[in-house]
């Protein structure tokens, strides 16, 4: 059987402690590899290693750590094929699209952050007291812990930026799903010009994630993850004044309006609902439909949502996969059955599919729609992470930004509509990071992505990442 490894100063190696943990293939629940289970010795070691490779990149030119980036990304797109296998394997998630979007956007993550640090701009003041100059300084070791949902899309959203300002890694990636990371350590291996520039450390999260949070040696963390998680991190941090980026959960609305384009705002609401098992924190989990539609767009969405095909994800045809684990397929099912007992009627799905072997008991579960819920319920406040939506009439713009906003999180929201004063007027009203008007999940890198209330702190992308990763420093001259 496979045996994954911490990498560690330019090593693979296994924990200190010598122990490991089971990979396991939600699909079909066999065991893929078997994944060191670190703890805060391991730690230490990468901290270490990646302190001394600090002191060597942080003095190298913007263009060699440009060329060091795009070379990374060209790597990748030569492995594609084989990091998708392993990104669907260990996910559960369809191979189309961990082919067409988890890894490609990947290899983007790199090209883009070597494109913005060769065209980033200083900036200067003068002309009130003194000759003021500003530069970006890399902060040190930066640790990097990211989820199982979209896990190399995630990391190298991180790696790429802190690579690209000068500092060094110590990544920890989601127990459930370690394999792509590593495949990343040995393309970073064989094409870095210092070793231990990106360490990684597997492992659970309170064995591994907590002590490189508590690390001294640690100048920053950037965290995506639940938003429990996300707290505790945050507390950890806040003593050490650690710079802190957190991306958490959502519960964002689909607010489809009465004059939409039908078939596009059918369409897009179907993709933001159940997009990767509807385990994506951008996932439109709540879709509130205009009453003047209501009964058109829910039997046109249910229709649709019907006719997804689940099942085998390494089938090309396959649209819903499995959800990453037993435990979360019966986390969400407890959802739906709560959902019952309060007297929401499941329109679609609501169970396991019946698969054959060796798919039978894998992590399944059917898209699933509700109609009927009071929209202050547990199943409409919390954030299931599964392919759940729930739907909701509403009477007008008041009413609708009202339903929009009832929630503790504020990741993002898609509105659908023909009248773009009114898609303004609205975008503007909520309380999200992040609006799409006519379309979901369309992303320009150079833009800020993070949320509000519950859903984060702090915005990553573009600019935005690169100051993250920075800090600022200003040398004032007297002329
Ligand atoms: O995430 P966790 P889980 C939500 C979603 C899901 C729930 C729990 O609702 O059902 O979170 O998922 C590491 N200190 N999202 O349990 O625990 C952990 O090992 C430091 C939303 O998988 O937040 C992993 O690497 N690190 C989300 C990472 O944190 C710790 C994506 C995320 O794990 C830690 C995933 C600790 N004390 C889940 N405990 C999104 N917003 O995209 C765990 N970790």
């Amino acid at each position: 059987m496979l045996k994954l490894s911490n990498l560690i100063g330019g090593e693979f190696t296994p924990a200190l402690g010598g122990e490991v943990l089971e990979n396991i293939n939600p699909a079909n629940q066999e065991v893929i590899s078997t994944i060191p289970r670190s703890n805060g010795p391991d730690v230490d070691r990468a901290v270490d290693a990646a302190g001394a490779a600090f002191k060597l990149w942080r003095v190298t030119d913007v263009r060699e750590r440009a060329d060091f980036l795009e070379a990374i990304g060209d790597e990748i797109n030569i492995r594609l094929d084989e990091f998708a296998e392993a990104e669907s394997r260990d996910t559960g998630k369809p191979i189309s699209l961990a082919s067409t979007l988890d890894i490609p956007r990947a290899i983007s993550n790199f090209r883009f952050f070597a494109g913005a640090i060769r065209q980033e701009k200083g900036e200067a003041f003068h002309g009130q007291a003194g000759l003021n100059y500003t530069i970006r300084k890399p902060l040190g070791v930066v640790g990097l812990i990211t989820p199982w949902n979209l896990p190399l899309y995630l990391m190298t959203w991180k790696v790429a930026p802190a690579l690209a300002m000068g500092n060094a890694i110590v990544a920890k990636p989601s127990e459930m799903t370690p394999t792509t990371a590593t495949l990343l350590g040995e393309v970073i291996n064989k094409l870095s010009p210092t070793p231990g520039l990106y360490n990684l450390i597997h492992g659970l999260g309170n064995e591994v994630g907590e002590p490189l949070v508590n690390h001294d040696g640690i100048a920053a963390i950037s965290f995506t993850g639940g938003t429990k998680t996300g707290g505790r991190v945050a507390a950890c941090a806040a003593p050490k004044f650690k710079k802190l980026s957190l991306e958490l959960g959502g519960k964002n609305p689909t607010v489809v309006f009465g004059d939409a384009d039908f078939e596009t705002a059918v369409d897009g609401a179907v993709r933001a609902g159940f997009a990767n098992q509807g385990q994506v924190c951008l996932c439109g989990s709540r879709l509130l439909i205009d009453e003047s539609i209501w009964d058109n767009f829910v039997d046109a969405f249910v229709a649709k949502v019907k006719a997804m095909k689940v099942g085998d994800p390494g089938d090309w045809e396959t649209q819903v996969g499995a959800l990453i684990s037993l435990e979360h397929r019966d986390k969400v099912s407890r959802f739906v059955e709560k959902a019952r007992a309060l007297g929401g009627t499941v329109l679609v799905g609501g169970k396991s599919p019946r698969l054959e072997a060796p798919h039978k008991d894998g992590a399944f579960y059917e898209p699933t729609v509700i109609v009927g819920l009071d929209h202050g319920c547990e199943v409409v406040q919390q954030e299931i992470f599964g392919p759940v939506v729930t739907l909701h009439p509403f009477k007008g713009e008041a009413e609708a930004l009202a339903l929009a906003n009832d929630v503790q999180y504020g990741l993002s929201a898609s509105i659908w509509t023909r009248d773009l004063a009114r898609a303004h007027r609205f975008a503007q009203s909520l309380e999200a990071g992040m609006v799409w008007i006519n379309t979901w999940l369309m992303r320009d890198l150079r833009t800020p992505f993070g949320g509000v209330k519950e859903s984060g702190m702090g915005r990553e992308g573009g600019a935005y990442s690169l100051s993250f990763y920075s800090e600022p420093q200003n040398i004032c001259v007297n002329v």
